[in-house]
C-alpha cells in the first residue's frame, strides 16, 4: 500500500463530533484545510487587545481497536514536546504516570525558539544539532527535522496554523495524529492499557467524568489559559478582566483543597495534572512575565502544598525542567521581555515536605 492511499489526518478545529466519531472521520476536503490561522501565539489577539487562543488542528484518535486507522501499537507513535510548554508537559506526565515511555518515545526541543526556515522571519520550536547543544534537548531521531514546523510540513502541505507542541507523531503513516494535549492525554489514559506498565491507573474514571469535565472547564478558562490571557493582553481592560477571573478560580481551588487532597476528591485525576502544569510555572514565570502578581502560589497554603504533593508523585519531577521553562518564557517573547534577562528567583524547592498526607486517599 502506498503512503498516498493511506488516510490523511483529520485536520480542522474540533467539532461537536463525539470522540469515537472523530476517530474514524477523515476529512481530505481541501475546503476544511484553508482556514487562515495565527502562525504564532503572539499573533492571537482580538481587536480589543485580548488574547484569543486558536484551536488545534489535528484531531485523530489512537484506539485500542486493532482495526482503527490509528491502532495502539508499541513503538509506532512518538511524542514531540518542549519542557517549557505546560500543554506538552501534560502529555509527558501521562507517559510517566501510565508507564508508557518504553512504548511511546519522546523528543524534547530546544528551550528557546529559533528561526524555523532560512529566508523566513518565523520563529518557533527547533531541535538541536546534537545532544551536546543543550542539556535536556535532543535532535529529532525520527524525521531528522530541524524544527517542529518541518513536522507540520511533512504532515500537511496546506496547513497554515501555529507550529505548536505537543505533537503526537505516527512513524508508520509519517503524519501528525493529534496536536491537542487535552485529547492526547485521554488516549494515553485509556487506549494503551494492553501495553502500559500502569494500566489500572485511570485518571478519567467513569464515575468522575462529569465532575472532571465541568472542573476542567473553569480551570482552563480561569487558570490554564487564564495566565496567557493576562500575559498576552495588549490593553489594560482585557488584562484586568483576565486577572480577576484567574484569582477567582485560584481562590476556588484553594477552598476545595482545604477539604480534600485533590481537585475532584481524594483521588488523583486528569484535572490535577492539567492544573499542576500551570501551578508549577506560576511563581517562577507567570507572576513576573505575565503580571499575575496579586498573590503567589507559595502564599496559598493549600495550593502550594498541593503543587509539591503532585510534583513528588514518582515520575512527575522528571517532567519539570525549570531551566528550560525560564529560558523559554523569558527568552522567546521579545515583545514582553525584549532583553531576555532571566529573573534569578524564587527557586522553590518542590521536594520539600508538604502536609497533604492529612487527607486519606480513596478510589
Ligand atoms: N491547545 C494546545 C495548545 C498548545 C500550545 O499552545 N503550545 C504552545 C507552547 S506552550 C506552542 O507550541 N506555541 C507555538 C507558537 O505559538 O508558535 C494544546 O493544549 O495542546
Amino acid at each position: 500500500m502506498s503512503l498516498s492511499s493511506l488516510p490523511r489526518p483529520y485536520l480542522f478545529p474540533p467539532s461537536t463530533h463525539s470522540r469515537k466519531q472523530r476517530c474514524f472521520a477523515f476529512s481530505p476536503s481541501p475546503n476544511k484545510l484553508t482556514i487562515k490561522m495565527a502562525r504564532s501565539s503572539i499573533e492571537e489577539v482580538s481587536e480589543s487587545g485580548a488574547f484569543v487562543r486558536s484551536p488545534s488542528a489535528f484531531h485523530n484518535f489512537i484506539s485500542e481497536d486493532p482495526n482503527s486507522p490509528f491502532p495502539a501499537e508499541s513503538g509506532r507513535y512518538h511524542l514531540y514536546v518542549s519542557f517549557a510548554c505546560p500543554w506538552a508537559c501534560r502529555c509527558l506526565a501521562y507517559l510517566k504516570l501510565k508507564g508508557l515511555d518504553k512504548i511511546i518515545g519522546h523528543t524534547v526541543v530546544k528551550s528557546k525558539w529559533g528561526r524555523t526556515k532560512d529566508g523566513d522571519t518565523h520563529t518557533g520550536w527547533v531541535f538541536p544539532a546534537s545532544n551536546a547543544e543543550e542539556a535536556g534537548a535532543e535532535p529529532d531521531p525520527i524525521n531528522g527535522a530541524t524544527s517542529v514546523r518541518e513536522l507540520y510540513e511533512i504532515a500537511s502541505t496546506v496547513y497554515s496554523g501555529k507550529y505548536s507542541v505537543p505533537v503526537l507523531w505516527d512513524k508508520k503513516l509519517k503524519t501528525i495524529v493529534n496536536n491537542e494535549s487535552s485529547e492526547i492525554i485521554r488516549m494515553l489514559n485509556s487506549e494503551f492499557n494492553g501495553l502500559a506498565e500502569n494500566p489500572d491507573l485511570d485518571l478519567h474514571p467513569p464515575h468522575l467524568q462529569a465532575q472532571i469535565d465541568e472542573t476542567n472547564g473553569w480551570i482552563y478558562n480561569g487558570i490554564n489559559n487564564g495566565v496567557y490571557k493576562c500575559g498576552f493582553a495588549k490593553q489594560q481592560a482585557p488584562y484586568e478582566e483576565a486577572v480577576e477571573k484567574l484569582y477567582k478560580a485560584l481562590d476556588k481551588c484553594e477552598q476545595i483543597l482545604s477539604n480534600q487532597r485533590f481537585i475532584c476528591g481524594n483521588v488523583l485525576t486528569e484535572t490535577d495534572i492539567r492544573l499542576f502544569v500551570t501551578l508549577i510555572r506560576f511563581d517562577e514565570v507567570y507572576a513576573v512575565l505575565f503580571k499575575c502578581n496579586r498573590k503567589f502560589i507559595r502564599e496559598y497554603l493549600n495550593l502550594f502544598n498541593y503543587t509539591k504533593d503532585i510534583f513528588q508523585i514518582p515520575g512527575m519531577s522528571s517532567t519539570v525542567n525549570m531551566d528550560h521553562i525560564k529560558l523559554n518564557y523569558y527568552g522567546s517573547h521579545p515583545s514582553m521581555d525584549p532583553l531576555g534577562i532571566i529573573p534569578i528567583g524564587p527557586n522553590i524547592d518542590y521536594f520539600s515536605s508538604h502536609d497533604r498526607g492529612r487527607f486519606s486517599l480513596s478510589k
